[in-house]
């Protein structure tokens, strides 16, 4: 058995220094612009994506140094990522204080400042992505084809357009279906890329990505149920964010739809799924495994 806590302690450090490596420095003419972004970024964070892509990564590949070839592409999940929850938190959307413990970008910067900070946060993850010169280990087809998952998945068809959803949903009567497909797109859409493109990039066949996929979609259902159930059940200093905001912004969550407790079960049942669909694999998944169990069990 993976010792999760460790796991966890070491691919955040790896994801951490590659991230300091690879952002752009506080210097010169953009210092200000860069240190919003390096804020943002900095502050916190579990680590959720990149660690995802690194998992899938090692649990298709044998090569020593898949792990190392992909840090650029888990560099640019967490860009995307940390983007949207600066724009998430900005008043025209959740209008929130603390994000990751610390104060909102815009709480700390201003608002426009938060805007453009999220706006270069999206463009440099497509810079990292598309540059030669990273991820010297990817083929230039693993590239192109991690490059379209990840923008598909980050945009209108996926991340945006739920946020869209979401955003033209609140404080109204949404079906389960509704809420299903705005779930399915505002978080699982960039939770299956992350894993997809760990995969792609180690070469998985059809089969294999198909599988990835599955387990995808199945962990980023159970970590919007998770989300959804922490919002009511932990506390703002637990969380790092403002506890209790899917009521204040009159969401439709999957405990107002079911209660707390068949919620839970929802949520262990996406996680035995997404189990299943590791079945054709060895201990070489162990870490998917480990980190779907995470998804559930997590308190913040
Ligand atoms: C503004 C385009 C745009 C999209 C926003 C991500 C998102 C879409 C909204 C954030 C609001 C929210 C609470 C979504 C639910 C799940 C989620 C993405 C939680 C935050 O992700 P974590 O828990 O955060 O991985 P950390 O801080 O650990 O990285």
């Amino acid at each position: 058995m993976i010792d999760i806590k460790k796991y966890l302690q070491e691919k955040q450090a790896l994801v951490l220094k590659a991230l300091d490596d690879l952002m752009l420095s506080p210097e010169g003419d953009f210092a200000d612009h860069v240190t919003c972004m390096r804020y943002s970024l900095f502050v916190g964070g579990k680590r959720v994506r990149p660690i995802l892509c690194l998992a899938a990564g090692s649990c298709i590949s044998e090569d020593r140094d898949i792990e190392r070839s992909l840090l650029p592409v888990a560099c640019a999940l967490e860009c995307i990522h940390t983007y949207s929850l600066i724009h998430d938190d900005l008043p025209a959307m959740d209008n929130d204080d603390l994000r990751r413990g610390n104060p909102t970008c815009h709480k700390k910067f201003g608002e426009a400042e938060a805007i453009l900070a999220g706006d270069g946060l999206l463009t440099f993850a497509f810079d990292l992505l598309s540059d030669p010169g990273h991820a010297r280990g990817l083929s230039d087809s693993a590239r192109l084809a991690i490059v379209h998952t990840i923008a598909r998945a980050a945009g209108s068809l996926g991340m945006v357009g739920g946020q869209a959803l979401d955003m033209d949903a609140e404080g109204k009567k949404i079906t389960f279906e509704q809420l299903k497909t705005i779930h399915r797109n505002k978080t699982g859409a960039l939770i299956t890329a992350s894993v997809l493109s760990g995969a792609i990039g180690a070469r998985a066949d059809t089969r294999q990505r198909q599988a990835m996929r599955r387990f995808g979609d199945n962990i980023g259902l159970a970590f919007q149920i998770v989300d959804d159930l922490l919002d009511v059940i932990a506390s703002t200093e637990e969380l790092g964010k403002t506890a209790g905001s899917d009521a204040r912004n009159k969401k439709a969550t999957y405990p107002a739809f079911f209660g707390v407790e068949k919620t839970r079960k929802l949520a262990e049942e996406a996680v035995q799924r997404s189990l299943d669909a590791l079945s054709g694999f060895g201990p070489s998944a162990d870490p998917l495994r480990a980190l779907a169990h995470y998804i559930v069990d997590r308190t913040k």
